[in-house]
């Protein structure tokens, strides 16, 4: 498998976290046994320069429902390069406050106006849990362009797959996640460009940042869709009292 070093840069890039948080695992003994826990995100364009990404205006929204450790994913976007693989991805730091990149990660890699995924590392962490069409999930897939999901004619893509084996650490702190969709087609010319390859060793306008969201907890006890936005009072029940509720920035 010709992207093998690569996929050895994601996988080690995967397990900072997880040694950098030992103590994780004492948190785990209420995996089991919850009710369904629904997350969204709202996925708005990454801001490139808008000089430099070929207009790219990519939207979207997803949704995530856990119910006994499987991961039931939905995800919508539309603005994509047409007809093209679209590696889509669960970024995060686990135990740590991730954000979408904003306009100062474009500084970096082998162009200074975009935010290669390389340069938004630091803001949306490494990849977790990789949303491919077919086989495996983890991150080891995270640029496996031929499992991932295809744009259509218009540049829509419509992703729904029951993810089995999205790691419990991963699971417990989906709230302090984020969805980001990757591939860009720069030059217009159908296809993704084999060069240049950017610090994470995949070509660019394959692996260029497109869209990103942060997952939300949306309430469970709200059965009225209209009380969705109110979500964040139930935080607590999820955490479970672990670190006094970190990362809820948007309370
Ligand atoms: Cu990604």
């Amino acid at each position: 498998m010709r992207n093998r070093a690569l996929f050895s840069v994601l996988a080690g890039a995967a397990l900072l976290p997880a040694l950098a948080t030992p103590a994780l695992g004492s948190d785990r003994q209420y995996d089991d046994g919850w009710d369904a826990a629904t997350y969204q995100a709202r996925l708005d364009p990454v801001p490139h320069h808008p000089k430099a990404d070929s207009g790219s205006d990519v939207n979207g929204h997803a949704e995530l429902v856990e119910v006994d450790g499987e991961l039931k994913v939905e995800v919508e976007a539309w603005g994509l390069s047409p007809l093209l693989p679209h590696l889509m991805h669960i970024h995060g730091e686990l135990e740590a406050e991730n954000e979408c990149p904003g306009p100062r990660f474009r500084a970096g890699g082998v162009d200074d106006r975009l935010i290669e995924t390389a340069d938004g590392l630091p803001a949306y962490g490494p990849i977790l849990v990789t949303f491919s069409a077919e086989g495996d999930t983890s991150a080891d897939s995270g640029l496996a362009l031929d499992r991932a999901p295809v744009a259509d004619e218009d540049g829509t893509l419509s992703y729904q797959r029951v993810l089995l084996d999205v790691p419990d650490d991963v699971l417990d702190e989906l709230d302090d996640l984020h969805i980001v969709i990757h591939g860009e087609d720069l030059d217009d010319d159908g296809t993704y460009d084999a060069e240049p390859i950017t610090a994470l060793g995949a070509p660019l306008e394959a692996e260029l940042p497109v869209a990103c969201g942060e997952l939300d907890e949306v309430d469970a006890d709200a059965d009225d869709h209209d009380e969705d936005d109110h979500g964040k009072k139930d935080h607590g029940k999820k955490d479970h009292g672990r670190n006094g509720g970190h990362g809820h920035r948007h309370g």
